[in-house]
């Protein structure tokens, strides 16, 4: 090019008013080809999502170009989720354009409000898997690693959830109905995964190789997300996949001159992405799913080593180019596949490409439960991946070998290290483990586990491979976003820079000793809790009265985080008054909030919904009551009702069974946030004890060896309910029919899968669990000294930043330098 704007990318609009108002009109008129006086509210977000989109355009072409170039090592996380939660506040905090664009809007007769008010939410994943996730793609742009985020681009995220009649209803989240404004399609990037089919031996000139001859394939379609780094001038790319048909897929397949057989081949390659599967922590074993995952992953590599690696390099040195991050087994997939890549299609020898192989990934684990582990048949691999399986087969094969030359012919070792299962599963945690360079828990009483329990005898071998990597939420959407006056509190006594380092929160404990500081913390919770009160009203017509004690329980149902004994508290103190055994007078007035999606085919974590609602609507409405108890549960709960919820609340539950939350990132948001723990001796709650101390925490509940230790001895759940007069009271309440019009049926199933098997021990938690609730109260009565305890959470607890997370990850796994 000789034109000299034609040079490097367009400049950025100018960042004032003027400039945003040229821009947003520009786009309003070009783009949507709407004039403003008949604009719709969807005009003017998707014109207003473009202006912002304008002024971060240039620094992510420049960004992507310096990528291309610098030899720098990079990181590509591979994740199968992302909930990312709303675009438009983040990437104008990022920007630097909050201010500008809402004088500009106001100038246009615009409420900057109700453009953020009408984002959907791209809800691309389950829970904390996803939401990490997205922590992290946010630090790691704010932190200017060279990095990009891979996944997929469903077509439809996590169901939206209503209740009828008290039960959970899925309804389809069509969050594209509409378009997105964030996203760029690059049909011209696309790639060719390929799937099934047969592998065959050929005479390459004398050296004998495999091949894979697949049977159909689709093309895997690229949209690039911008991902801002706050206020540094960087922005990061996050690359989702979309699926669709190739033209080989319907000539070859399914093209016989039948034009319904070719639409259906379109149909099918697009089921592809349509949609999330929304179990967490159960892994159904499903075709689908596993399509899902090779078609991301492979998408992925091929994207990397064909449009990002030079043309020209030199395999060997992969390892000093890039690290790809498995999040979980999910994207584990990715293992044999470069191996077929590097073997195959390079023909790179076994032994080398195994070698690079080993170096260029690292996996974190982020569960705990036997249940969650993912398997993938031998057979349904053997028929969708042919090729991969018979890779799998010689890792595994090495691998034995190791481990007998290490350990002697110990078989029953042997069995147990197995890749592949006598039950001929694949263990995909034990295949990421085996290749990567790094195996990292969430947190490090999970990390410890980990290496004491599930990946015991690879710690024995491989003990170097192990590491710890505690999780973290990024401060910026919330801390910044979500509580905005809290942050200007924070602002106004430590001054700026806070948010790219939290530690400086520490600075606040002397804060917490100044009644002028308190009282203004104190005002900024009442007056989250009103925000909270006027978006409940007018979203389900829940009310938050200012004189309760906010007590909140968000996160997936699932047995194991124990919904039911937060419920048993409710039902014993329901059970107190309606008795006549405590006066009414005598409750400290509180709302429980409960926010929870199920999977939803686990009956279970539905009827626990279904118990939730219906506790509610009896204790909501009993006059003898008083109004002191409110049980609140808002359907959907999402991202974007997180960061209304979080700021509100005075008590944060996380009362999981000692040794089955991997971390939990929720935790660490209400910390963050000035809530006050009650929890149990598990994951990140141990974290955040120490560094809170134990005046600042509620603690409950058996230790981890503690709970080791009942279940060997034999746990019979049913003589903790003979032991304690309440518990056996509440139980039978709610056995009695009392939250189901008398209906005993209802809610027996709950109630007997308590006091006969209570896999989870909820009934031997109970009491030491209502212990603790009274130590809340006895803490709350005193106000002064609780907001004490709730900066001092706030100031403890800069640790949880997704920004260190990211730098662990660097200084333990990655290895990489900041971009320059
Ligand atoms: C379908 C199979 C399956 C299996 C596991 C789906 C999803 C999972 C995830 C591992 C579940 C998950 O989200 N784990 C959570 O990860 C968070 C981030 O590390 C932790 O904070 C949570 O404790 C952990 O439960």
């Amino acid at each position: 090019a000789t034109h000299p704007l034609a040079l490097a990318p367009v400049s950025s609009p100018p960042a004032t008013v003027d400039g945003f108002v040229r821009e947003f009109l520009l786009n309003l008129n070009m783009e949507r080809g709407v004039a403003l006086s008949a604009a719709t509210e969807t005009d003017k977000y998707m014109a207003l999502a473009a202006t912002v989109r304008d002024y971060l355009v240039a620094r992510w072409l420049e960004d992507q170009r310096r990528q291309r170039e610098d030899q720098r090592k990079a990181v590509c996380y591979l994740s199968a989720e992302y909930l990312l939660g709303r675009q438009l506040d983040n990437n104008l905090l990022a920007s630097g354009l909050t201010d500008i664009a809402t004088e500009a809007l106001a100038a246009c007769g615009i409420d900057i409000d109700t453009m953020r008010a009408h984002e959907v939410e791209p809800g691309l994943g389950n829970g904390g898997l996803g939401r990490l996730a997205a922590c992290f793609v946010d630090s790691l742009a704010t932190l200017s690693v060279p990095s990009i985020g891979y996944g997929i681009r469903y077509e439809y995220g996590i169901f939206r959830q209503v209740f009828r009649g008290g039960e959970q209803i899925e309804k389809p989240d069509a969050w594209l109905a509409l378009g997105s404004p964030w996203e760029f399609r690059h049909p011209e990037a696309a790639q060719t995964v390929s799937f099934a089919g047969h592998t065959e031996t050929y005479d390459d000139g004398g050296v004998i190789r495999s091949r894979w001859v697949p049977a159909w394939s689709v093309r895997a379609v690229p949209y690039n997300y911008m991902v801002p780094g706050y206020q540094n001038g960087r922005v990061n790319t996050l690359r989702l996949w979309s699926a669709e048909a190739t033209k080989a897929f319907d000539l070859r397949t399914f093209n016989s001159g039948d034009y319904v057989e070719a639409v259906r081949a379109q149909t099918f390659a697009e089921n592809i992405s349509k949609v999330l599967y929304p179990e967490d922590s159960t892994p159904q074993g499903k075709e689908l799913r596993l399509q899902q995952q090779y078609f991301f992953v492979a998408a992925s590599i091929a994207d990397y080593m064909t449009k990002v690696l030079p043309e020209d390099f030199d395999l060997e040195d992969l390892p000093d180019r890039v690290i790809f991050q498995l999040n979980d087994t999910h994207p584990v997939i990715a293992v044999p596949e470069m191996m077929r890549v590097l073997v195959d299609e390079r023909k790179l020898d076994w032994d080398a490409a195994w070698a690079i192989t080993q170096k260029c990934f690292a996996y974190t684990c982020h569960t705990l439960l036997p249940e969650a582990l993912e398997v993938w048949s031998v057979d349904l691999l053997g028929r969708l991946l042919p090729r991969h399986l018979e890779i799998i087969y010689r890792i595994n094969d090495e691998f034995l070998l190791r481990v007998r030359e290490r350990f002697g012919d110990d078989e029953q070792r042997l069995r147990d290290m197995s890749i592949v299962s006598e039950h001929r599963a694949v263990r995909m945690a034990y295949l990421a483990t085996v290749a990567g360079a790094k195996v990292n828990g969430v947190a490090e009483l999970h990390s410890q586990l980990l290496r004491e329990k599930v990946l015991h005898q690879f710690d024995e071998m491989m003990p170097e491979k192990f590491t710890n990597v505690t999780n973290g939420v990024t401060p910026r959407r919330f801390v910044r976003l979500a509580n905005p006056k809290l942050s200007e509190l924070i602002t106004a006594a430590l001054g700026t820079g806070w948010l790219t380092d939290l530690e400086r929160l520490r600075e606040l404990e002397s804060y917490a000793e100044d009644p002028d500081f308190r009282a203004a913390f104190a005002d900024v919770k009442a007056a989250n809790k009103r925000r909270l009160n006027d978006v409940l009203m007018k979203r389900d017509g829940f009310e938050i009265a200012d004189d309760h004690l906010l007590d909140v329980m968000v996160k997936r149902l699932h047995e194991y985080k124990r919904q039911t004994l937060k419920l048993l508290h409710i039902v014993t103190l329901y059970e107190r008054v309606v008795s006549g055994r405590v006066a009414v007078s005598d409750l400290q007035p509180r709302t429980f909030i409960f926010g929870a999606k199920a999977a939803p085919g686990y009956a279970m974590a539905k009827r626990v919904i279904h118990l939730i609602n219906a506790v509610g609507a009896v204790v909501n409405n009993d006059p003898r009551l008083e109004g002191r108890l409110k049980v609140v549960f808002p359907p959907n709960y999402n991202v974007t009702l997180a960061e209304r919820v979080i700021p509100a609340a005075d008590l944060s539950e996380q009362i999981s069974l000692a040794g089955k939350e991997a971390s939990g990132t929720g935790n660490m948001k209400f910390a963050l946030n000035g809530a006050l723990t009650i929890g149990t001796d598990d994951g990140a709650n141990v974290e955040i004890r120490e560094l809170v101390g134990d005046d600042n925490f509620f603690l409950f509940g058996m230790s981890e060896p503690e709970v080791e230790e009942l279940w060997a001895a034999g746990y019979r759940p049913g003589e903790f309910a003979q032991a304690d007069d309440e518990l056996r009271r509440a139980l039978d309440l709610i056995g009695s029919g009392a939250f189901s019009e008398g209906d005993r049926s209802t809610f027996e199933p709950v109630v007997s899968n308590l006091l006969y098997d209570d896999r989870f021990m909820v009934l031997a938690d109970y009491t030491s669990y209502i212990a603790a609730q009274e130590r809340v109260d006895a803490a709350y009565a005193d106000r002064d000294a609780w907001t004490r305890s709730a900066i001092l959470n706030v100031a403890r607890t800069g640790f949880f930043s997704s920004d260190r997370s990211i730098r662990d990850y660097i200084d333990r796994i990655w290895h990489t330098q900041p971009a320059r």
